[in-house]
């Protein structure tokens, strides 16, 4: 018997900023099959429109995953005893057709809710969260739009850019509202500021009926008053969670494409994350973490830990195991 060869992974087909370590150290099982929840990379920056670098984030994530341990220290959850979950590795998604890309994003997804698995994504700049939530919406035709819960610096709902520009990791969110895949009265945004286009750069969005929350608000209310605003806001019905990386304050969370100083700190994060259990969640995300921007890695620990926190809130709504 000849023995196997092997050949590194085709860099024409799948690019070499994309393919694995595991997040988590998780085994790395190739479908979704069997599985409850499937973590999954999303290498694509392509929407970006000033500072690439977010393509890199699902390995730099990856790699700092493996800090994290089975548990979570504050709820008692170890979500591997309450659910079937593995990194399914990184979407296949060329870097330089942004159409194409969406589409490429869109079925990596598709095959994931097929299988029956929640899809925990990891971007990849904030448009890659457009084509998930294509993807959740088709896979559940009757369900009508989802609410959505997006922690963030910026509201992505702008128009176009540079012309006519209808796709950017600045306007996910007015197209999918525009597609009827989310319903903007159950939208919250947490987090919002910065410099800002115009004057009314907010006001497609608020007369949408979307539920903007500033992060003055969110420092007066604190952790529990926001988290309480965000279930008045989503209730009972199906809703997606997609963390920015940019909403926590840049002195904690520097290497993203588009910082915003004056934000909530990763405490505060956790403590919101944590708020979410008991909503319906169908689909998550942490985005924009962009390891050519940071600093020892601290920002790609961050999102590793918000994507372990989101996981352990996701688990928590699930029976724990008997214990002798
Ligand atoms: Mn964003």
């Amino acid at each position: 018997m000849p023995r196997p060869f092997f050949e590194p992974l085709d860099a024409s087909r799948v690019p070499r900023f994309a393919g694995q370590p595991s997040f988590m150290r998780l085994p790395t099982p190739a479908s979704a099959a069997g599985l409850d929840i499937a973590l999954v990379g999303i290498p694509f920056d392509g929407g970006t429109t000033n500072r690439p670098g977010a393509r890199h984030g699902p390995r730099e994530v990856r790699n700092q995953s493996s800090l994290m341990r089975r548990g979570h220290h504050v709820s008692g959850v170890i979500p591997y005893e309450r659910l079937a979950v593995a990194d399914v590795g990184d979407i296949e998604v060329q870097p330089i057709d942004l159409m194409q890309a969406l589409d490429q994003i869109e079925a990596g997804i598709a095959a994931i809710c097929a299988a029956g698995a929640l899809p925990l994504a990891v971007g990849g700049d904030h448009l890659t969260t457009l084509p998930v939530l294509r993807a959740l919406s088709k896979a559940s035709p009757g369900r009508g739009p989802l609410g959505l819960v997006q922690f963030d610096s910026h509201s992505d709902t702008n128009d176009r850019y540079f012309g006519d520009n209808l796709y950017t990791h600045g306007t996910p969110f007015r197209r999918a509202i525009e597609e009827g895949i989310l319903d903007p009265k159950r939208i919250i945004q947490i987090g919002i500021r910065g410099s800002v286009y115009a004057a009314d750069e907010h006001l497609w969005a608020k007369d949408q009926g979307i539920r903007i929350l500033y992060i003055e608000e969110v420092m007066d209310l604190g952790p529990e008053g926001v988290i309480a605003e965000i279930h008045r806001v989503i209730g009972s019905a199906p809703c997606y969670v997609t963390f920015d990386i940019d909403g926590i304050d840049p002195s904690q969370a520097p290497g993203t494409g588009t910082p915003e100083v004056g934000g909530f700190s990763t405490h505060q994060a956790q403590r919101m994350v944590r708020g979410l259990a008991g909503l319906q969640i169908c689909g998550a995300d942490v985005v924009e973490v962009s390891p050519p921007f940071d600093i020892g890695g601290l920002t790609a620990l961050t999102g590793a830990t918000i994507l372990f926190e989101l996981l352990c809130t996701i688990a928590a709504g699930y029976p724990a195991p008997a214990r002798p």
